[in-house]
């Protein structure tokens, strides 16, 4: 089947408040037309995140009522290590409460001012860690990857020469790692090849430089190695994540994604100075190494989740319902970033709004009005979240890619809640004229995309009022 139904049925539901057009328009006024400010009540269908967004089943919740919440020593510890080393194959297994505590423990224990670290592509909270150590963060994920339109099957791969000679460049010394976005988030949800992750190990072998992955969405990840690379189609997804796990040293993981879970995340890895230090320090900021920073049930909610989420019904599923959501828009002519990722559909704003340039940022018009007209709320990806003002000359570089994600939580929209969405932004794309840009009134000095305000360039009131 090439779309494939839910493999579950809904035995819990929560109703959503319905708005008008004339609500969302004074909501986004208030919020200075930065959907980070607009309260989650008021949005129709949330595809900002997929991350912490997803819903839990039956056993998982049912594993809360099994929280062993000792200080120490808790029996879902041993369950979630014992999960977790099943999978990954890592020694140490260190709980963190999210993902970018992990890369916290990670980067300020081993990486020194002066150092840089390579990665496919960064996400912004792995950047900023590396970043914060005085460290720099490189990404180096093949050319094609900034290229809307090129159908590769594993556009997350990482720029094998490109590495070769940074690492030549700044000498294996100054690299303390090298780390391997799964999927790379920032570059449209893409997956990283087996082959790829291969030849990084034999290049790293050589120096010697350990090889770490940022694992969020690697079920994922790995499905897409299933369907697309030569001689796995057989495997189970199980089996291709060890084999993947097995080139590296160790990972961060936000369990937000690929555990299924509302919060949580964890550090596994082998070097037992690296595992030693780094508890030492998680005791100073999260808390005793069994729990870290949650609970007993929480962490055998994400036991589970990390189990659950290998299942291949599920998977297929999960993968085909984002396809679904970006075959509709593309058989429609909706410029979409290809080819269509793991965990959410990239809308192309440079190519639906051509007419608002990029210092007005059309990615942030294109989320206001589809958000004021259906209920739908995306994130911006482009000028506002990448964009970065030229020391030198004061203006502003924009980056190459501009583009709203629709991320889906897992198992949390039915197809019919998607198709919605297909057709508000068909919609939306008949009248993309009518949509004007925005300007800046307020910006924070650091990730200014979550509390910057803007004023629209002219009113939007010649659109459609829609209620949904
Ligand atoms: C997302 C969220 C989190 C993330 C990630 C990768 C590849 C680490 C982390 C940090 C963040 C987000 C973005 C926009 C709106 C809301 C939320 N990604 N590495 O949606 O993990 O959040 O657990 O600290 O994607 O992509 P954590």
């Amino acid at each position: 089947m090439k779309f494939p139904s839910e493999p579950f049925k809904i035995k819990v539901v929560e109703p959503i408040r319905r708005t008008t057009r004339q609500e969302r328009d004074r909501l986004l006024r208030e919020a200075g037309y930065n959907l980070f400010q607009v309260p989650a009540e008021s949005v129709y269908v949330d595809l900002l995140t997929d991350s912490g967004t997803s819903a839990m089943s039956d056993h998982q919740w049912a594993g809360l009522m099994m929280g062993d919440e000792s200080y120490a020593g808790s029996k879902n510890y041993y369950h979630f290590e014992a999960i977790v080393r099943s999978i990954f194959g890592y020694k140490h297994v260190i709980p963190t409460h999210q993902g970018r505590m992990a890369e916290n423990l990670l980067f300020s224990t081993v990486v020194k001012p002066g150092m840089c670290v390579p990665n496919n592509i960064h996400f912004d909270t792995t950047r900023a860690n590396v970043e914060h150590q005085q460290a720099e963060a490189l990404d180096l994920v093949i050319k094609e990857a900034y290229d809307p339109h090129c159908e590769l099957p594993f556009k997350g791969n990482i720029d094998l020469a490109r590495l070769e000679e940074t690492i030549n460049r700044a000498g294996p010394d100054r690299i303390p790692l090298v780390m391997m976005t799964i999927t790379n988030n920032s570059g449209g949800g893409q997956p990283v090849s087996m082959e790829n992750i291969r030849r990084t190990r034999e290049l790293l072998d050589r120096y010697p430089i350990p090889l770490f992955f940022d694992a969020c969405r690697f079920a994922e990840n790995c499905f897409f190695i299933k369907e697309r690379e030569p001689g796995y189609a057989e495997k189970p997804v199980l089996e291709i994540a060890r084999e993947l796990f097995s080139y590296g040293d160790g990972c961060t993981m936000s369990a937000k994604k690929d555990g299924l879970v509302n919060i949580g995340g964890f550090l596994s890895l082998n070097d037992d100075r690296w595992a030693q230090e780094i508890t030492n320090m998680l005791i100073l900021v999260e808390g005793f190494p069994t729990y870290g920073g949650l609970a007993g049930r929480d962490l055998e909610a994400m036991a589970r989740g990390l189990q659950e989420v290998l299942d291949e019904d599920y998977l297929s599923f999960r993968v085909g319902q984002v396809r679904y959501l970006g075959e509709l828009l593309e058989q429609a002519g909706v410029p979409i970033l290809k080819p269509i990722g793991g965990h959410a559909v990239y809308l192309n704003a440079k190519e639906f709004l051509p007419h608002i340039p990029q210092s007005n940022f059309p990615a942030q018009a294109l989320a206001v009005a589809l958000y004021r007209d259906y209920g739908i709320r995306g994130v911006e990806i482009g000028t506002l979240m990448f964009g970065k003002t030229d020391p030198v000359t004061g203006r502003t570089i924009h980056p190459e890619l501009e583009m709203v994600r629709l991320a889906i939580p897992r198992r949390v929209y039915t197809n019919m809640q998607i198709t919605y969405v297909a057709e508000s932004i068909i919609e939306l794309y008949r009248r993309r004229e009518l949509i004007h840009g925005l300007a800046l009134t307020y910006e924070a000095p650091m990730l200014r995309h979550f509390t910057a305000r803007f004023a629209e360039l002219q009113e939007s009131s010649s659109l459609e009022p829609t209620a949904v």
